[in-house]
């Protein structure tokens, strides 16, 4: 029991395997396997250690030869994995080789993705969209693994509804249980505008951070957050994993960091990555990331635009961001960069660079919004006055005998709870 507990309390230590072949040549099974290991990280796991191996020819069993299997066992069990995590799909068969083989947990790229998206479903049609591309991608694996992750980690994992109860379930009870999905499906898309009531009752303004997996959006994150000494105390436990509130003289503003996209994202997993991403999407102010040392960047830059515009996302006025400009020797691309786009910042999280930058370029973006107004608001509707105290709205106060007269910067959100008291518009 107590090592159960001390499990669960500890991160995935993952394995990483990188494969390289005719299709997929050394250059671009290493940048696969970058990109696998910062989604192995936004899942929580802390990667030990990797190996990209060469497929020369299939092998039914494992996938590689045994002699592979036996240097992989032995380097995945000497780094003190737990898992280990394949660039390649496994079939349910190669998979459960795999595991009795070493006595880790193995699972490939589809599962990994998956499990993230498991994890990040927020709304019920997320969820349900995760759950209809578990069952539907790859059924036979993820039931075994789910059920293995469960008792090795304290069911951690998939514990939003996609993972456990479909384990019980037989081959009719998943054909029946994907209509079922499909139904209720219909039934929550109909009824999405329930979702944006709520979100506007929301005060204070949202961005999104958007962007491939693997340019740096949560490093991004994470600095943005802790040049703002604020922004630590205010990590309530209401707020997901993935938001923080950051603190500035714009007032203050709630950061996501949205599931990233990830390239050659199979066909099955699109519309459950697609509703994963379109609460998120629906920010007030959207920053879309790129790796700025990446030549594939471009083409990112119209697919994350694509897949936005696809699921309504406002897409304009966006806060562009190219970072890990500290891998850059040659700069003179960036200047053609700053030219396209109407708001762009060059960021390193390595160095620091660009980051006060960026903080500066999401207030005034934000600000943009923002209209000056004067309230007349009554004293027993103080709850109102100490809100926008809260929100950083408040330009000036003064008390004309009968009412307070405020002077504020109004967000688009908050326009609708003070409305009836504007006085005057401002210029
Ligand atoms: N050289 C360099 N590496 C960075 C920078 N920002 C992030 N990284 C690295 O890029 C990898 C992916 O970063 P991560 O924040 O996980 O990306 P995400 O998938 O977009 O959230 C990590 O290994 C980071 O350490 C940067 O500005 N410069
Ligand atoms: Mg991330």
């Amino acid at each position: 029991m107590k090592e159960t507990e001390e499990t669960a309390k500890r991160a995935e230590q993952a394995f990483l395997i990188g494969v390289r072949d005719q299709e997929v040549p050394e250059a671009e099974a290493e940048s696969l396997l970058r990109e696998l290991g910062s989604l192995a990280s936004t899942l929580g796991a802390v990667v030990v250690g990797s190996m990209t191996v060469p497929l020369r020819e299939k092998h039914a069993a494992l996938l590689l030869g045994s002699g592979k299997a036996d240097e992989i066992c032995a380097a995945a069990k000497a780094a003190m994995a737990d898992s280990i995590i394949f660039d390649r799909s496994l079939s349910p068969v190669q998979q459960r080789n795999w595991e009795r083989l070493t006595g880790l947990s193995v699972y490939d790229r589809s599962e990994l993705i998956i499990k993230i998206f498991a994890s990040r479903a927020q709304t019920r049609e997320a969820s349900l969209q995760v759950e209809l591309a578990s069952l539907q991608y790859s059924l036979p694996r993820l039931s075994h693994s789910y059920e293995d992750l469960n008792r090795q980690r304290g069911g951690r994992y998939g514990t939003k509804g996609a993972g456990e109860q479909k384990i019980e379930l037989d081959r009719r009870g998943i054909s029946d249980r994907i209509r079922d999905i499909k139904d209720e499906l219909e039934i929550v898309r109909k009824s999405r505008s329930t979702q944006r009531k709520r979100r506007e009752r929301e005060t204070v303004p949202r961005a999104a951070i958007v962007g491939y997996t693997n340019a740096g959006k949560s490093s991004l994150l994470n600095a943005l957050s802790k040049a703002d000494v604020l922004a630590e105390d205010k990590l309530f436990a209401t707020l997901d994993p993935t938001t923080r509130r950051l603190s500035g003289k714009y007032g203050d503003l709630l950061l996501t960091d949205t599931v990233g996209f990830v390239r050659n994202l199979p066909h099955g997993l699109i519309e459950a990555f697609k509703a994963t991403l379109e609460e998120a999407a629906a920010a007030d102010l959207l920053i879309h990331v790129l790796d700025a040392a990446d030549p594939e960047s471009e083409k990112h830059w119209t697919t994350t635009n694509e897949v936005l515009a696809s699921i309504g996302a406002d897409v304009s006025g966006c806060v562009v961001v190219y970072n890990k400009v500290d891998k850059l020797e040659d700069r003179t691309s960036l200047a053609f960069l700053a030219r396209r786009h109407e708001r762009v910042v060059f960021t390193s999280v390595k160095t620091g660079e660009g980051i006060q930058e960026l903080r500066e370029a999401i207030a005034l973006a934000l600000g943009g919004k923002r209209e000056e107004v004067n309230l007349r608001i009554p004293p027993h509707r103080y709850d109102l006055v100490a809100m926008l105290y809260a929100q950083g709205a408040v330009i000036s106060e003064e008390h004309d005998g009968q009412a307070y007269v405020i002077r504020c910067s109004l967000t688009e959100r908050l326009r609708p709870k003070v409305e009836e008291f504007i006085s005057e518009p401002l210029g």
